[in-house]
């Protein structure tokens, strides 16, 4: 349990290169919003810091694939996870972006730290490069076969099936990402985190809860399945580990630094640091010493993540704070594991996802709904399924007839018998408890009872088991029913109006309760029963502990004689409609193998077709084209004249590699101006499924101006 003056929590950045979908909200973002606004309701100092990881190669591929620049790629994204989290409830204290100049500030002064204090070996190596790209590949420029897993497309720098941390070399078969091709070995030089002398204290850290021989945290607070791949990978030995890639967008290494010149910082250096530089804007915002969250012992350190970050947040991260030496490392990571989706894995590349912001517009005012079924559906120990029908039933039969039809009964019963005014009652009164034996008990039982059941709730939060927290509270909730068919204040209020006013009295501290608790997890449901109950709980400032202290004294929560508002639904149902409609969504974009990702033209006529003359010709002189990034000016040689003919290449070629290359022209294509530049004629280029795109060529040393039919 976490017991510090100050809790810092962290949510993995998002990779700002597709859309959020379900899995990101079940992985980082809806746990740790859960935990920090109960931990805002206890009055604790916390601060929860994100913010959009826009640099790595995980950006810059995806401006290739969309031929525009990385630049544009990460705003239109920032956007829209601002829109997504925003629309989600997810109440950040502060979102920031690696792209900002604070960020690229404080990962280099960190870098700068390192390499003063001799913390990095710099290392010359053969690394792969893809001649055609002219590029050094790295992280995702690279893929092959896990030497740990065989799974076919791991990553250069991970793979995303197991987890592990692999280096490109380490890749059977890899290939480039960014053309397919074979990569070649080139000289290169990086900075290298000997994370091999680090094993020992890491293991120390992670198993043993020890720090420079000092406890740290409790182990046994830690997820199994956190600790268990920790292990392994200590198990399996750390290698030094380059933290500077050859690319050209991401944050420079410091260039005062000999042959800094053309290298950036390793994406998964600088990313965590993105924890940093968000809790330094946060912090000039609000008055407040960023180093009292990052650089004092009396904060504890919490990374909500999802399972494939683990090594970059228990093993990678960690050592380099502690190379720094100024730091705080994490008390916990409590990760959780990933959300599958009707019966397969979530995955943006063949579209098998919800999309947060497609929900939002779908599915307008239920946000509490996916709420809802997202905690209780929580990969917290082990992966999990989202389906639309596990969804509609826990709205329907949890939300609606569970926890919407008690607080329903009770507000409309209060006004009925009592005018909306919680009554009175004798303290000596008998009632029918939850569990309806035959004996009945004394209120204060049961309201003893309720006080436990609140506090067993708070302790699954801050034991990171949301599941079990939501699980109580719908528990409460369900012996509220309970109290109610047990005693049938409906009967007994013509024979017995002690009894009942005993009964309401005790409904209405049950509906404070779960109101107080739901807060964390259903914020607009939870502020929507509060004005049905009248009853102001914010909890902002800790009254949420002066309530509990309260019920353990044995007084009511809300008090005899307090006013409460008519009865209004907080749920409603979905209908199967609703639901198909969604299903109906769900069409996975199979591998390009299966089905062409561009459909197939109309067909035309053989005569349409000799209308066109194709030639072979070579490009003789290429440059750029003024402000365009995705153009070139290519100078083509027809053997028997020159043209000029502008392409859309210029994000995957540089004109010093393109000087020769045979191509296909389409030479009586009409000329047409295109930013200033005359066109005359148009060269065939084929586009894969990534986005990639290769030149239709004749057989090398093939003359120019041929006839191609
Ligand atoms: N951008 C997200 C991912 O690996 C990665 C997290 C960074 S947290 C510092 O999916
Ligand atoms: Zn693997």
């Amino acid at each position: 349990m976490i017991d510090a003056k100050r809790i810092l929590v962290t949510s993995a950045l998002p990779y700002a290169n597709g859309p959020l979908h379900i899995g990101h909200l079940a992985g980082a973002y809806l746990s740790a919003d859960v935990y920090v606004r109960f931990q805002r309701m206890m009055g604790k100092d916390i601060v929860w810091v994100c913010g959009s990881d826009e640099n790595g190669a995980a950006i810059t591929i995806k401006a290739i694939k969309e031929e525009t620049s990385p630049r544009e790629i990460v705003d239109k994204f920032h956007e829209l996870f601002q829109e997504a989290f925003q629309g989600m409830n997810i109440s950040f204290d502060y979102y920031h972006r690696t792209s900002d100049e604070l960020h690229h500030e404080t990962s280099q002064e960190f870098f700068r730290k390192l390499y003063e204090n001799g913390k990095f070996e710099e290392r010359t190596s053969e690394q792969y490069y893809d001649p055609k790209a002219n590029q050094f590949l790295a992280d995702r420029y690279i893929k092959g076969t896990c030497p740990k897993c065989d799974h076919p497309s791991a990553y250069g720098d991970q793979c995303e099936n197991c987890g592990s941390a692999l280096s490109p070399t380490d890749l059977i078969n890899p290939s480039s990402t960014l053309t397919g091709e074979t990569p070649v070995m080139k000289e290169t030089t990086h900075w290298y985190l000997p994370l091999n002398e680090d094993e020992e204290w890491l293991r120390e850290w992670i198993v043993d809860g020890k720090l420079d021989g000092k406890e740290h945290h409790e182990p046994k607070d830690w997820k199994n399945h956190v600790v268990g791949q920790c292990k392994s990978w200590l198990d399996g030995g750390l290698h030094p580990r380059a933290m500077t890639r050859d690319l050209d967008w991401g944050v420079d290494v410091p260039q005062e630094i000999k042959g800094a010149e053309g290298k950036k910082l390793y994406v998964w250096m600088d990313a965590p640091i993105g924890y940093i530089s968000s809790t330094k804007a946060w912090a000039a915002e609000n008055g407040k010493d960023w180093k009292d969250y990052w650089q004092s012992d009396d904060t504890a350190l919490l990374h909500f993540i999802g399972k494939d970050n683990i090594v970059f947040h228990c093993i990678i991260f960690p050592a380099i704070l502690k190379a720094h030496g100024d730091y705080v490392l994490p008390t916990n990571v409590p990760a959780n594991q990933f959300m599958n989706l009707e019966g397969d894995k979530i995955s943006t590349s063949r579209n098998w996802a919800i999309w947060v912001n497609d929900y939002l517009k779908d599915m307008p005012g239920k946000v509490d709904e996916l709420r809802y079924f997202m905690v209780k559906a929580m990969p917290e120990q082990k992966d999990s399924e989202f389906t639309w029908a596990g969804f509609q039933d826990a709205v329907n039969n949890e939300l609606v007839n569970n926890l919407a039809n008690f607080l329903n009964r009770v507000v409309v019963l209060t006004n009925k018998y009592y005018e909306g005014v919680v009554p009175e009652f004798d303290e000596n009164q008998m009632i029918f408890g939850p569990s309806g034996d035959d004996e009945t008990s004394f209120y204060d039982n049961e309201y003893l009872r309720l006080f436990d059941d609140l506090s067993a709730t708070a302790q699954f939060i801050r034991d990171f088991d949301f599941r079990g927290a939501l699980n109580k509270i719908m528990e409460i909730s369900s012996k509220g029913n309970q109290i109610l068919q047990f005693n049938e204040p409906w009967k007994m209020i013509k024979e017995d109006e002690e009894n009942v006013k005993a009964v309401m009295n005790l409904c209405v501290q049950y509906c404070a309760a779960i109101s107080s608790m739901l807060r964390p997890f259903l914020p607009t449901a939870a502020e929507r029963l509060s004005q049905l109950l009248n009853f102001d709980q914010n909890f902002e400032s800790g009254e949420f502990v002066e309530m509990m202290d309260k019920m353990a004294m044995g007084d009511s929560i809300i008090e005899p004689g307090h006013k409460i508002n008519e009865a209004s639904h907080l749920f409603s149902r979905i209908d199967d409609e609703v639901i198909a409609e969604q299903k109906a969504k769900l069409v996975k974009t199979e591998a390009p193998a299966v089905v062409a990702s561009t459909p197939i033209k109309n067909n035309i006529v053989f005569d349409d077709f000799t209308k066109i003359d194709f030639r072979t010709a070579t490009i003789l002189e290429a440059v750029k084209v003024p402000k365009a990034n995705k153009l070139l000016q290519l100078t083509l040689d027809l053997g028997f004249e020159k043209r000029t003919v502008v392409s859309g290449i210029a994000q995957q070629y540089k004109p010093e590699d393109v000087i020769g290359k045979q191509v296909t022209l389409v030479a009586n294509l009409a000329p047409r101006k295109i930013r200033g530049v005359e066109s005359q004629g148009m060269i065939l280029m084929a586009e894969n499924s990534e986005g990639q795109l290769s030149f239709v060529s004749p057989a090398d040393g093939w003359e120019a101006g041929n006839v191609v039919s």
